[in-house]
């Protein structure tokens, strides 16, 4: 661990970070024995994360991380001692294309089947791979891939149960997207907690269904809201009264999908000299209205959090909407004749934390940058979320400047703009770190942060217990015994 950076050198050796991308085609199920330091007593319960566990299919390469099949791993809690298991999610594309031993389907990122144009033109086919974020919500363990439904898993086994249609809220063919936010009390249900996701049906025009569901898995509320144009949006945010969408300037050129030549999400083309769109849909029952405000362009996958400053209308500036995103200059997209592996970080601008002021009363948006440092994969205290918050944790780059792989956690102090990193470099990798709080937790940095990185030293993956108050200090690692590709989302849950 190198925590006082040297400047003007590289974190990172190029080797080290590809290495993080083979495949893991194991399933394991162990008790860890190998655990540095101490495993806080009262932490109990299990981190879910998803991720690509294949980066190949039967031997041949797949063309970006995000087409690989989803890999569900869980690390267990209870009284001290940590147990790990991962699964593939048994899709009905992992296990055709396991049997017949090579791709049967077209990936969204670029993934082709064999024979060239003629053994892609016109299939139109997605395959659900399930792999982008897991939740434990309505007493089912479901894995997410935005573009189609949800598939249900044991939550002991991991074993997969099948496509879930939410007890009938969803129906074939529906997607649900991999980014749902749990509103702590919702207002309109007596501060219960509920879930609210969304799904996107797009093509020329384009619409968003929002859903609200309870505890038991119950559909609370839900409304389709068309929007002109094409839209591609991986996440949002809500407010106690809103779900915040930010369309941004892509356009499509379907051409390329339908002839064989790129993948359906290939084909999005950057539209710099047009504004990203705010869409702010109304959470109230009895209010079923959206406004849309303008900022200029820029392209958001992650959010961290919003929250409202419901000013009464005689306190100047009105109501306000806060929202803290991780943006890019614009969609970064990767040459296509090269591997992913080859990326030239230095090229790519990499993505900074900005926090975007909305004033409902004057239509107006202003934006600033809050983080100039390389990020991605926001997280906070789940009691915060669409609250005014004062932490932020985020995996990040190693040095404070440049575009370079994420090999460290930053915490944020949106209060005063103090930051802390703990950094893995120069052999290890991180991924997006998960907010648990403490049972027992009063101040809102009363928690711990699961963190999965990869030490290419080892060739092995941890499982990183920081102080949520004090990031710098490491309390427990779980050193598995293999490797867990790099992954992207998950959750924490008691059970
Ligand atoms: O054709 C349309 C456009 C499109 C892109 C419609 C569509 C629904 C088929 C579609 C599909 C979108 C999908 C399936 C998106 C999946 C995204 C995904 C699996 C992951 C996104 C991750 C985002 C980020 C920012 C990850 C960052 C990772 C690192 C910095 C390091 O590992
Ligand atoms: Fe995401």
């Amino acid at each position: 661990m190198v925590l006082t950076p040297t400047i003007g050198e590289k974190s990172y050796n190029r080797q080290d970070w590809q290495k993080g991308y083979q495949s893991q085609p194991n399933e394991y199920d162990y008790e860890v024995e190998d655990i540095e330091g101490q495993i806080p007593p009262d932490l109990q319960g299990t981190v879910f994360k998803n991720g690509p566990g294949l980066l190949d299919i039967a031997g041949t390469a797949i063309a970006h991380p995000f087409d690989g099949d989803g890999m569900i791993s869980a690390i267990s809690f209870n009284h001290g001692r940590v147990h790990y298991r991962n699964r593939f999610v048994k899709t009905e594309g992992y296990l055709q294309e396991q049997k017949a031993g090579k791709p049967l389907y077209r990936g969204v990122f670029g993934t082709k089947k064999p024979g060239g144009i003629f053994g892609n033109a016109f299939d139109l086919r997605l395959k659900n791979i399930a792999n982008t974020n897991v939740i434990y919500w309505g007493d089912k363990l479901l894995a997410l891939w935005e573009a189609a439904e949800p598939h249900r898993l044991d939550a002991k086994t991991l074993d997969t149960i099948g496509l879930d249609y939410l007890d009938g809220i969803l129906e074939k063919g529906d997607s649900f997207a991999a980014h749902p936010r749990i509103d702590p009390a919702c207002i309109f249900d007596n501060h219960q907690p509920c879930l609210v996701n969304f799904a996107i049906k797009t093509g020329l025009s384009s619409s968003i269904t929002l859903y609200e569901i309870s505890p038991t898995g119950k559909l609370l509320r839900r409304h389709t809201h068309s929007i002109p144009g094409f839209c591609f949006i991986h996440d949002f945010v809500i407010t106690p009264h809103y779900a915040i969408f930010f369309q941004n300037p892509v356009g499509y050129n379907p051409f390329p999908f339908l002839f064989g030549l790129k993948g359906a999400g290939e084909c999005l083309i950057n539209q710099p000299d047009k504004l990203t769109k705010i869409i702010i849909i109304s959470r109230d029952p009895n209010k079923r209205e959206v406004k849309v405000l303008e900022t200029p362009s820029g392209f958001v996958f992650h959010h961290s959090n919003a929250f409202e400053q419901l000013a009464p209308s005689y306190v100047e500036g009105g109501e306000k909407i806060y929202i803290d995103s991780i943006c890019y200059q614009s969609l970064p997209q990767l040459d296509s004749n090269s591997s992913f592996q080859a990326v030239d970080f230095d090229s790519l601008a990499p993505g900074h934390l900005w926090r975007f002021t909305l004033n409902l009363s004057e239509n107006t948006v202003t934006r600033e940058c809050i983080l100039e440092h390389c990020c991605e994969f926001p997280s906070i205290n789940p009691a915060k979320v669409g609250r005014d918050y004062r932490y932020l944790y985020i995996a990040a780059a190693h040095h404070a400047t440049g575009n370079a792989p994420l090999q460290a956690i930053l915490k944020l102090d949106l209060l005063t703009g103090e930051k802390q990193l703990h950094s893995f470099a120069p052999r290890g990798f991180a991924g997006e770190p998960v907010f648990v709080p403490k049972p027992d937790g009063i101040a809102e940095d009363d928690g711990w942060l699961l963190v999965v990185t990869y030490d290419a030293a080892s060739h092995r993956s941890n499982g990183v217990i920081l102080d949520a108050k004090d990031i710098t200090n490491s309390l427990g690692v779980i050193h598995l015994k293999h490797h867990i590709p790099y992954g992207l989302h998950g959750s924490w849950t008691r059970q």
